[in-house]
């Protein structure tokens, strides 16, 4: 996160680390994404966060990767649904999402704790302009491997045809993604991010409107964050949650 604030514990219960075994290794674990909790044994992350055969664990409730604040709840992902059209070319990531199912015990995954939390989906667009939050564990104006605390940033959620113009992202933008940010540079989203929420309050209700995708660098003028857009995947969301689940 660029222009961040550190999270303070119970603040974005949503946000989740998630994190993949080193090739041919036992070593720990490494946060390479983050995700968002939607419901006890669901969340979701880009589909560029997925690499393929790789053990993977979400981490929930935590604010420091390198530290056990005894908030936190480990649970390994049991399994992985990439969106079916999930596309990546050299100028943009397209349905960059997907779906992990944790691995609970006797059908039990998340608890609800003040630390562990699912955000909720939302149900309709929201107006350009409006204010939301950004947060996760990747790479700082200050730390180029990404950040050990939490981070957390506002943006405001661009007009599409604006963010469509040359001088910005030109034609590559589809309905599967929205940008947001400060076309002056600023708050952005960065490398180490990917994955993790873009939450907007909706009635008092925190959902999660966007999904850390892409952009050009992090940071600069006339290249905003591009997120993806949740609202265009409600239906294949529930449809693949239902089909989970006995
Ligand atoms: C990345 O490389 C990345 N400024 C993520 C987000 C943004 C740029 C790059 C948005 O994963």
């Amino acid at each position: 996160i660029f222009g961040g604030l550190k999270v303070t514990a119970g603040t974005l219960p949503w946000q989740v680390s998630l994190q993949v075994r080193p090739k041919n290794s036992n070593q720990a674990f490494k946060h390479i994404c983050g995700g968002v909790l939607i419901a006890s044994c669901w969340v979701l992350t880009a589909g560029h966060c997925i690499l393929p055969n790789r053990d993977m664990q979400v981490v929930m409730g935590d604010l420091s990767l390198n530290m056990t604040e005894g908030t936190e709840q480990t649970l390994p992902v049991e399994n992985v649904i990439l969106h079916e059209n999930f596309r990546e070319t050299p100028t943009a990531v397209y349905n960059d999402i997907a779906l992990l199912r944790l691995q609970g015990t006797a059908g039990v995954c998340a608890t609800e704790t003040q630390f562990v939390k699912a955000a909720c989906l939302p149900d309709a667009p929201l107006p350009d302009g409006m204010e939301c939050t950004i947060s996760g564990w990747g790479v700082t104006e200050q730390e180029q491997y990404g950040a050990n605390h939490l981070l957390k940033a506002e943006v405001l959620l661009i007009n599409q045809e604006k963010c469509s113009e040359p001088a910005i992202y030109g034609p590559v933008l589809d309905t599967t993604m929205f940008c947001a940010g400060h076309l002056q540079g600023g708050a952005d989203s960065c490398q180490g991010d990917s994955g993790g929420p873009l939450t907007c309050n909706e009635n008092r209700t925190h959902v999660v409107y966007g999904l850390v995708s892409w952009g050009d660098e992090c940071g600069r003028a006339n290249k905003p964050g591009v997120y993806t857009r949740v609202t265009h995947f409600l239906n294949w969301i529930k449809s693949k949650i239902q089909t989970a689940s006995p």
